[in-house]
């Protein structure tokens, strides 16, 4: 059995998990925060069999697109300058996908 974590933009998750949970797998969202631009985004955990994760994979990078994000960056503030923020053009998704063991899986 594997656990795939995707970390996703919260625009997409919404129509991701549509489509993961139409085709009968489970999933739970988890809201997240990225460290580079500190903006929320989603983290969906799959449990699912082996065999599952190349579709799995196939519904993640079908349903996550990638965006360009302006994020406002502080320049190191000189001595007699004044402090401005410079904006910086991000690319971000479609999506970034761990695929983990799992040693033991029990619901109850
Ligand atoms: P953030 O950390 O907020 O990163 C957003 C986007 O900023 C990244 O998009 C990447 O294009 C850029 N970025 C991140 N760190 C950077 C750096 N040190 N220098 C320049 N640009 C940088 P994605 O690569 O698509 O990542 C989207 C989100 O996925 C990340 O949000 C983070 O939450 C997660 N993520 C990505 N790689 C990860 C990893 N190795 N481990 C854990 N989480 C990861």
């Amino acid at each position: 059995m594997k656990l795939v974590l995707a970390i996703v933009q919260d625009a997409d998750s919404d129509d991701l998990i549509d489509e993961i949970t139409k085709e009968g797998y489970r999933v739970t969202k988890v809201i997240s925060t990225g460290g580079f631009l500190k903006s929320g985004n989603s983290t969906i955990m799959i449990g699912t069999d082996d065999s599952e994760v190349d579709r799995l994979i196939e519904l993640i990078s079908h349903n996550c697109k990638v965006r360009e994000i302006i994020k406002s960056i502080q320049p190191m503030n000189m001595p007699g300058t004044s402090i401005a923020t410079l904006p910086i053009k991000v690319k971000v998704g479609g999506a970034t996908v761990f695929v983990l063991d799992v040693v033991d899986f029990k619901r109850f």
